[in-house]
């Protein structure tokens, strides 16, 4: 079995998305807060204002993982826990919740992997230009400063950023993420702040404890549809993938998509020796895959689709299974992703932070959960992973895509993606059967067969 001894295999969450209890203990409003109560935006007007009520469930939510057998889990901080105004000292109780998170991990033998920033930018930051100023990217330095304070005594991984990409431009250009704006240039704008403000933290954090520092980016290898479909992909990909993977592990923005955007900004935002900062090394890189891209280029794109900045769109390959999400499931994109970052990227060490699949899950006559979709999809994604292992990259932990069924950003609940149940108006917890076969598979580091 490829799966070298010690491999961290774990699950993942985020703040808002599990949290809920969205006033208590001085915690301020986040962009998400605003986002999900403006009518029309998110699925059935779902917000996360009790999501799984994490928050007062906390113990409860400890054990799971502990008769999962996780060994590590990685979840995200809320700013606006620590900082409700995104500037000044910690509240003190934002930053004791995460405190009793950590401890209780570290009481069943779990790794905490904390994430400093999946999305909940202080909505007081966005009103003074959020990610499209450069203010932003040093109050989150100042941020992550004052979380590695309170808990770097007990965590020894720290991620800055969630995916930076689907923050900048789902967030930014599409508009179905908040804060909602539909510009380009706002998207390039908030990528660069985004970036630096990673950079700026990863300085901040930097003290030669031993704490293991890096970031996570959504990664998608993008193909031609047709062979006229060549320069879309290559810019899909570079908006997708290398507009991230470059300046932080290469120091530098790629050349094509500099020169495809230069109709829309002069990129004069980018200051002399910001590239430095962002390239500061890391010492582990974050991958979450959820798909490949099969690109076309379009001409006519809608404006709030996910690739119109680059004049493409996504299509899905006939006869191949889709996710609950619409998504196609092919794990050798997985595997092609690990590849690349060894071959093109230096093969820094490597952690999968999100894998996972949306799943129609519903409690059967006797009350189980058989979700045999997430079983094969996760089973056929690990063998991926192992293959690119065979293959020499340097991949060290899995965190699964997600702990619990959770708050689907712009699609609510409506779309169910934990190895637990949550009823919602109950909120009770069912392990699916995808749980107890994820435990062996930790317990034999590998799946079987
Ligand atoms: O739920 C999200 C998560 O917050 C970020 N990565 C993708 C997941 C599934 O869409």
């Amino acid at each position: 079995m490829a799966f070298p001894k010690g491999f961290l295999w774990g699950a993942a969450t985020a703040s808002y998305q599990i949290e809920g209890a969205v006033d208590r203990d001085g915690r301020g409003a986040s962009i998400w807060d605003t986002f999900s109560h403006t009518p029309g935006k998110v699925y059935r007007g779902d917000t996360g204002d009790i999501a799984c009520d994490h928050y007062h469930r906390l113990e409860e939510d400890l054990d799971l993982m502990a008769r999962l057998g996780l060994k590590a889990y990685r979840f995200s901080v809320a700013w606006p826990r620590v900082q409700p105004d995104g500037t000044g000292p910690a509240n003190r109780k934002g930053l004791d919740f995460y405190r009793r998170l950590v401890d209780g991990l570290r009481r069943r033998d779990i790794e905490p992997m904390p994430t400093l920033y999946h999305w909940d930018l202080p909505q007081a930051l966005e009103n003074r230009g959020g990610w499209t100023v450069r203010e932003t990217s040093e109050r989150f330095a100042e941020y992550a400063g004052l979380v590695y304070k309170g808990l770097s005594d007990s965590v020894s991984f720290w991620i800055t950023l969630n995916e930076p990409w689907v923050a900048a431009w789902l967030g930014h250009a599409a508009g179905v993420h908040a804060p909602g704006r539909k510009s380009v240039k706002d998207a390039l704008l908030a990528t660069h702040h985004l970036l630096l403000g990673h950079g700026l933290a990863v300085e901040t954090m930097r003290q030669g404890d031993g704490n293991r520092l890096g970031i996570t980016f959504s990664l998608s290898p993008a193909r031609p549809s047709r062979d006229r479909d060549k320069e879309a992909a290559r810019l899909v990909d570079g908006n997708a993938n290398r507009l991230y993977l470059d300046p932080v592990l290469k120091g530098r923005y790629p050349e094509d998509l500099l020169e495809h955007y230069a109709p829309v900004t002069d990129f004069s935002f980018v200051y002399d020796g910001d590239l430095g900062v962002i390239a500061a090394p890391v010492d582990f890189v974050g991958a979450n895959f959820y798909m490949r891209h099969l690109v076309r280029h379009d001409p006519e794109p809608q404006r709030d689709s996910m690739f119109a900045s680059v004049n493409a769109r996504i299509v899905i390959p006939h006869a191949v299974e889709r996710t609950a999400m619409g998504w196609p499931v092919e794990p050798e994109g997985l595997k092609e992703l690990l590849v690349r970052l060894k071959d093109e990227y230096g093969n820094p060490p490597v952690y999968i932070t999100e894998n996972g699949i949306a799943v129609h899950d519903y409690p059967d006559q006797a009350g189980e959960i058989n979700d045999e979709e997430r079983v094969r999809y996760l089973g056929s994604h690990f063998r991926a992973a192992e293959d690119a292992i065979s293959e020499g990259s340097d991949l060290r932990g899995y965190m699964v895509w997600s702990l619990l069924d959770n708050f689907e950003w712009a699609e609510g609940y409506s779309k169910r993606f934990g190895l637990v149940y949550v009823d919602y108006p109950t909120l009770k917890r069912t392990l699916k059967k995808s749980a107890g076969w994820y435990s062996e598979v930790i317990r034999r580091n590998g799946p079987a067969g």
